[in-house]
């Protein structure tokens, strides 16, 4: 049996219903998973300390076969499939434990980027042809989930696909619609776990 550890996170500032935590419960209601494959899924609180914890302790509990972490970006109109997290936290608001690290590490004396070991590029093909708004992004930004990301790849063995997803809220991009661009992402990775060689950069 293989697992594949999927996370949202809860409320926090004025999102009092992530739409990522949203998602994911959808995606844990109606996603058929491949024979041989359960899937774990949990929302994270929105706090660098518990929710980088909790998600090495998933890892460590569940030694899942694939690692997908979702989180809102409320200023994206697309579906974001982040490349690289950073080992640089700076908080623009608290958490929802007032904890507020500005310019610190993830995890002193780390490298200062991760990148993710999702196969993007194939799942951004899938989400497009599903007719899904999508892109790749270069930062998963520098606040908790940058955290959870970063933590994440460190956690997972070597050989362990692990990423993240920024979605926009829900009056942007349905819920059901994520919920959907995440089924695609894991049946993507699970099918694709070296990820294909198309140009992906963009002029910003
Ligand atoms: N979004 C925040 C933290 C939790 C969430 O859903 C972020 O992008 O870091």
């Amino acid at each position: 049996m293989r697992t594949v550890l999927v996370t949202g996170f809860g409320p926090f500032s004025d999102h009092a219903d992530n739409p990522s935590a949203l998602a994911v419960d959808a995606l844990a209601r109606e996603w058929s998973a491949p024979d041989g494959v359960t899937l774990v899924a949990e929302a994270l609180p929105v706090s660098f300390a518990r929710a980088t914890a909790r998600v090495r302790a998933l890892v460590a509990e569940h030694r899942p076969a694939v690692v997908v972490g979702a989180g809102l970006a409320a200023g994206r109109d697309r579906i974001s499939l982040e490349r690289v997290a950073l080992n640089l936290l700076d908080a623009r608001i608290p958490d929802v434990d007032g904890a507020q690290p500005v310019d610190v590490p993830v995890v002193p004396g780390a490298p200062l980027a991760r990148g993710t070991t999702l196969p993007v590029k194939a799942a951004l093909a899938a989400l497009r042809d599903a007719g899904l708004p999508a892109e790749l992004s270069l930062s998963a930004g520098t606040y908790v989930c940058n955290a959870v990301m970063y933590a994440a790849l460190e956690a997972v063995p070597e050989g362990v696909p692990a990423g993240f997803v920024h979605v926009p809220p829900a009056d942007v991009v349905p819920v059901a619609d994520v919920a959907r661009a995440l089924a695609l992402v894991l049946d993507t990775v699970l099918t694709t776990p070296v990820d294909v060689v198309v140009p992906g950069g963009r002029e910003d």
